[in-house]
């Protein structure tokens, strides 16, 4: 259970007005999930850095993988708003549970929805959005992060098969994953996605351990050692860099709304602690030096919420650019960080301890600032935009 009451969860600007109902109860029943799934373990399991037990199912059975997916291949058909309050909410949580959300419905559903063959589409979509099958997805490399169009992975054509050698670093879920949407390029030099399956000949995945962040997450390496891929695990509808970074929009616009679940996490807890520790006789929220921090982050949150609002009308009429979805996954990451920061200061040495979500979600959130495109890249991205000059 939250140690505010939730209640105290801000709508400064009378946000909630601009939503539907159908919104609103979608976000009810996630917080309600949060509250009671996730709020009690997360503690422990982030300590012990272990999983939270059968998440991928119960994410599935509130309907939080593939929300936007069409209901025909097990998603929701909800809209883009409805996916943006879900990863908010599962983000209040922590950042691990909207992650393994993020990457199974934004980097594994969306492409195979988006790019892959109506066999693809039936064989692994319904599965996905149960949580039945978890997938994980396979951009970046051990030399190339920021840069992934230098990527080395490559696969050739055998005839009646492609056979794929290469590795991937840093990715999520990729230790439990049962299949991998993995990015390569093929003897042209050009890059596609192939769906790598667990018990390929070849095809491993270490874990990468002692994470200081994202604990309650399992991070991983997927290497491939001459795996032959079946000619139909190939997506057929996409080639170029254009095909990860399609994904990447939808996960960097889910992660805008996400990191504000982690601001209003340690906003709330600050507010509620301030008004219940003394020191000199007083409430530390009666001193103007709490009040001007905490003044500041429902200015930032409200700001942030406002964004992600706006962005997501933009979505849903397939109107928001690539430059608007880095705008917003840069400014509120690191609104949510320095909250996450600065409202552990407020609870003194209680701040650093586990009772409270504060140095969780600011250890998650280093992740989150480098993960989907680092802070310094979104603003290169927005500066090509302004300029129309590549600084990368
Ligand atoms: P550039 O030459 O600009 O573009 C190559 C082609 O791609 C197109 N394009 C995009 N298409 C869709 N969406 C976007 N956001 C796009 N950005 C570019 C572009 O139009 C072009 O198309 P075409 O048809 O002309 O070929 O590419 P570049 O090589 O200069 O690189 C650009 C850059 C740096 C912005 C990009 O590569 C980048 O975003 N780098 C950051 C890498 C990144 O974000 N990696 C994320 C890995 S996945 C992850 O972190 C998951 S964490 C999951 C979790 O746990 O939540
Ligand atoms: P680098 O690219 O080496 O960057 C190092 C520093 O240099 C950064 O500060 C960067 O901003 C800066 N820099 C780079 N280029 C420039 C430039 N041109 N100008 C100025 N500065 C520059 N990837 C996946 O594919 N799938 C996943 O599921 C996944 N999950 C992840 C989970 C976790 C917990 C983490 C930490 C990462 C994950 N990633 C995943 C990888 C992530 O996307 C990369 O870490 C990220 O894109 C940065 O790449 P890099 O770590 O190689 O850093």
């Amino acid at each position: 259970m939250s140690y505010y009451p939730l209640t105290s969860i801000p709508d400064y600007y009378g946000i909630d007005a601009l939503l539907t109902e159908e919104h609103k109860l979608i976000r009810q029943s996630v917080r309600d999930w949060v509250e009671s799934f996730v709020m009690p373990q997360i503690d422990q399991a982030a300590q012990n850095h272990t999983d939270l037990p059968g998440l991928m199912k119960e994410l599935g059975k509130i309907g939080a993988l593939g929300p936007y997916i069409p209901v025909e291949y097990g998603g929701s058909g909800l809209d883009q708003i409805s996916y943006g309050l879900i990863m908010q909410e599962l983000e209040r949580g922590d950042s691990a549970v909207r992650s393994a959300a993020s990457v199974q419905s934004s980097l594994v559903m969306f492409p195979i929805n988006e790019f892959g063959s109506e066999e693809q589409k039936k064989k692994y979509l319904p599965q996905l959005a149960a949580g039945e099958m978890i997938g994980s997805f396979g951009l970046t490399e051990p030399n190339h992060g920021s840069d992934p169009s230098s990527m080395e992975t490559y696969f050739k054509d055998m005839g009646d098969h492609y056979l794929l050698n290469g590795a991937k670093m840093w990715i999520t879920n990729s230790p439990v994953c049962d299949i991998a949407v993995v990015w390569a390029k093929n003897e042209e030099g050009k890059i596609q996605g192939l769906i790598v399956e667990r018990g390929m000949e070849g095809f491993t995945t270490p874990e990468t351990h002692n994470k200081w962040s994202l604990r309650a997450s399992k991070t991983g390496e997927l290497v491939f050692n001459d795996v032959k891929v079946p000619k139909e695990n190939l997506l057929p509808g996409v080639t170029g860099l254009k095909g990860p970074l399609s994904c990447l929009n939808s996960a960097r616009y889910g992660i805008s709304w996400g990191v504000i679940g982690a601001a209003i996490d340690c906003y709330c807890t600050a507010v509620q602690y301030s008004k219940e520790r003394k020191q000199f006789g007083k409430p530390i929220g009666s001193y103007q030096l709490q009040q001007k921090k905490l003044a500041e982050f429902l200015t930032e949150i409200t700001k942030a919420q406002l964004l992600c609002l706006q962005l997501g009308n933009l979505k849903n009429d397939h109107k928001a650019s690539p430059a608007q979805i880095s705008m917003a996954k840069r400014n509120n990451v690191k609104m949510a960080i320095d909250i996450a920061r600065e409202s552990r200061q407020i609870l003194g040495g209680m701040g650093i301890m586990g009772e409270f979500p504060m140095m969780r979600h600011a250890a998650n959130l280093e992740s989150v600032i480098t993960y989907e495109g680092t802070h310094d890249v979104h603003l290169l991205i927005t500066g090509l935009d302004i300029t129309g000059i590549n600084a990368f």
